[in-house]
């Protein structure tokens, strides 16, 4: 049993104590049905309380336990038992009330909580809706259309909003356990029977006409592919038509069909695999690490404007470079301006503004980094000017300090090279915007030292970004893989496909943007000018020719208004181009390669099926220590579809590893394995019969 009962004069105290965070398990459902068993039948008692040891109240069912056969007691039975008792038991709640935590509380008669206290149903964020009867029960408290908004989100409410909402009904000013206590007190004063919100009925006679079929329209839109949330539809439907017991049936009907789906395999893959990315395999976690109380920035664009504002949101002091006066005011300019537009949607106060922008500190000298504990590089990407501007650090940053890099491919160990002090150097790759993007690709370097790495993992978390390590290599994880992905999609340009007819179906797949497009936003001009200082036998000339003759016209990308497409002035909606048609043409017949139509199966094919075979080249390599990383990756900082779990996930899961050996070895038979080959460890995995999880870090 994890947790024990406390018995305080008249009233029963049932203690749940599973950490970290009170996880709902088997051991957990027992204990608070011993607790309701005892403080029922003792009679001294009058009231019980439900509370939780450590840093939270429940924070949802076990998901270590999905999936495995259901063991005794239930969920449900735990429920059952709390809200069939005779006496008022009050929740106690601290921390995060989540999922099934705030399913058993609210099957408790009445609840508590401290302001800092957070309530949620985050379950579609796990691709499933609340199994334990929080779809009938909150709507009764607060109504079908607060309760749709609440459980669809997923996002958690603050205990204030709650207490607002009708969910929490009392918010205790100081001891959790005192307040809960004195409110069990005044029930007993007064009484109070046990209130049951299944006694209360859904007023569905408020809703508007047709709100069901409305929500569904406006959730496949809003939620574009997603089956859960059109199955908390359902629910809700239930629970405002059917009584409490048939609705509570078929809300286990839909939460079993959402389980069983590959889209709640692949977000609970994903809920794990963000958790492990912190996790470095040979990484002592008891490392010593440096503080780090203030940073500097060097580059006051685009990047070390959002990286600085990472910084600035947390409440560290940031000391912010550039070369000249206008570009340091136009990135201070550009920082102010981001705040008040956050402001303005209501996401911030103007204090908070001010608060922020007091803590930036605009510099020309490198004399005044040299207190800074980190200093994070961020300036233009060639490799000469990087090692300028680490021989300057070296030069002036204090020892210890930490020097990164935000190099989203160039060599860290020779960035590092350029100093006295390689091991506190490291990449810290961010990705634009950099003050919204989560993902924080982090690259250890040669000699970069165990507690430098250790500190910046632990960074990540307190600047609210998901880090993933991976070692030194050409484009680490990310970009590295892109390569392949953008090659097939340049390459079915030359064999056929348009444009748009890429894009579109990549975006069915469910990226936010298609690579051709993206292309266009990053600037044709980036990959041009990268191609200059390459050895032209380390690319295919043939994918990359268009692209060098759109950028000889000008035509560099959205910013000159045309590129792969045309763009209208002031807007961003990629139309077609002929002319570019035109050119894609001449380029295949300058090459000889017949064009022909090409499926948008094929298309999605191509691309994710390369991009998880470089993946498995940079797992092969040890450049990502877990393929679970690599989707970590793909998910935070390219926009891949969590729902399908990142490239490597979807692979293995979606498509099957043999299955995808045998297509890749389809289309790179086509294409030529010059500039497309399969990689090895996919050959020896499927011949050997194992997963990913059985490579690097994995399991
Ligand atoms: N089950 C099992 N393990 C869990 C867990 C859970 N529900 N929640 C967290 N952990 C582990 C996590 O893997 C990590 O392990 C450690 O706890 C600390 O977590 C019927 C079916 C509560 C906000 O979706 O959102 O209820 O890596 O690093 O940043 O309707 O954890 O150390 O080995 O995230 O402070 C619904 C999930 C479940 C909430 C704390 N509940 N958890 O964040 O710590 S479905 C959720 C969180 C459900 C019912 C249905 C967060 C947190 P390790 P952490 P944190």
């Amino acid at each position: 049993m994890q947790g024990r009962f406390e018995k305080r004069a008249d009233v029963g105290i049932i203690w749940v104590d599973n950490p970290p965070v009170n996880a709902i398990s088997v051991g957990v459902r027992a204990a608070i049905i011993d607790g309701v068993e005892r403080l029922a039948h003792d009679p001294d008692i009058k009231a019980g309380i439900l509370a939780c040891e450590g840093r939270t109240f429940m924070a949802g069912a076990d998901i270590t336990e999905f999936g495995k056969p259901p063991s005794r007691p239930s969920l449900g039975e735990a429920i059952d038992a709390i809200e069939g008792c005779a006496k008022p038991i009050v929740a106690a709640i601290h921390g995060t009330a989540l999922g099934g935590g705030l399913e058993i509380a609210l099957a408790c008669h009445y609840r508590v909580a401290v302001a800092s206290a957070k309530v949620g149903l985050p379950e579609v964020k796990l691709g499933i809706l609340p199994g334990a009867g929080g779809t009938q029960r909150l709507p009764r408290l607060i109504g079908v259309e607060a309760a749709l908004n609440v459980i669809v989100s997923g996002d958690p409410l603050p205990a204030a909003q709650a207490a607002h909402a009708g969910v929490i009904d009392e918010l205790v000013p100081g001891d959790l356990l005192e307040g809960a206590l004195a409110f069990a007190g005044k029930l007993i004063a007064n009484g109070s029977p046990p209130r049951k919100i299944r006694d209360l009925r859904v007023d569905a006679a408020r809703l508007p006409p047709g709100f069901f079929d409305a929500a569904r329209t406006r959730l496949a839109h809003e939620r574009k592919n997603l089956f859960a949330p059109q199955r908390i539809v359902d629910a809700l439907e239930a629970a405002a038509t059917l009584p409490f017991d048939q609705g509570l049936a078929r809300e286990r009907e839909l939460f079993l069909q959402c389980q069983a789906g590959s889209q709640a395999k692949a977000l609970q893959h994903v809920f794990f695999a963000e958790r492990k990315a912190g996790n470095v395999p040979d990484l002592d976690k008891r490392v010593a690490r440096r503080e780090v109380a203030s940073v500097g920035i060097i580059g006051a664009g685009t990047m070390g404007g959002g990286i600085a504002m990472n910084f600035l949101n947390v409440g560290v002091p940031v000391v912010l470079k550039e070369m000249s006066q206008d570009a340091l005011d136009r990135g201070v300019g550009v920082i102010r301006r981001n705040y008040e537009t956050t402001a303005s949607k209501g996401r911030l106060t103007l204090e908070q503004v001010e608060q922020r922008m007091a803590l930036l500190r605009p510099t020309l000298s490198y004399e005044d980094l040299q207190s800074a504990d980190l200093i994070i590089e961020a300036v233009f990407e060639t490799m000469a000017v990087k090692k300028d501007v680490f021989a300057k650090l070296d030069a002036v940053a204090k020892q210890g300090a930490i020097l990164a890099s935000n190099t989203s491919y160039l060599s860290i160990d020779a960035i590092a090279a350029a100093t006295t002090r390689p091991a506190d150097v490291l990449g810290t790759h961010f990705f634009s915007p950099a003050n919204v993007m989560r993902l924080l690709e982090i690259v250890r370097g040669a000699e970069t030292a165990p507690d430098v790495l250790a500190t910046v993992v632990d960074l990540a978390k307190r600047i609210n970004k998901v880090g993933v390590v991976c070692r030194n290599s050409d484009g680490f994880i990310g970009n590295r893989m892109l390569e392949g992905y953008a090659y097939q999609a340049q390459l079915m340009l030359l064999e056929g496909a348009s444009p748009e007819q890429i894009d579109t179906a990549l975006r069915d797949f469910g990226m936010p943007m298609g690579v051709i497009q993206m292309s266009d936003l990053a600037g044709l001009d980036i990959g041009y000018k990268s191609r200059q200082d390459r050895d032209p036998e380390t690319y295919d000339g043939r994918v990359t020719r268009s692209a060098d003759l759109l950028v000889e016209m000008g035509r560099l990308g959205q910013k000159t208004g045309a590129g792969y497409y045309d763009y209208a002035p002031g807007d961003r909606t990629p139309r077609p181009s002929p002319l570019v048609a035109g050119i894609l043409a001449d380029v295949s017949r300058q090459y000889g390669i017949t064009r022909r139509a090409i499926s948008s199966e094929e298309i999605v094919e191509r691309c994710f099926l390369a991009l998880m075979n470089v993946g498995c080249e940079v797992l092969r390599e040890g450049v990502a220590h877990r393929a679970s990383d690599i989707d970590v990756v793909y998910l935070y900082g390219y926009g891949f579809p969590a729902y399908r779990g990142g490239p490597m996930f979807w692979a293995e899961n979606a498509v099957g590893l043999k299955s995808a050996l045998e297509k890749l070895h389809h289309y790179s038979a086509r294409v030529g394995d010059a500039w497309f080959k399969v990689s090895p460890l996919l050959e020896q995995l499927v011949a050997e019969g194992r997963g990913f999880a059985s490579i690097g870090a994995g399991s």
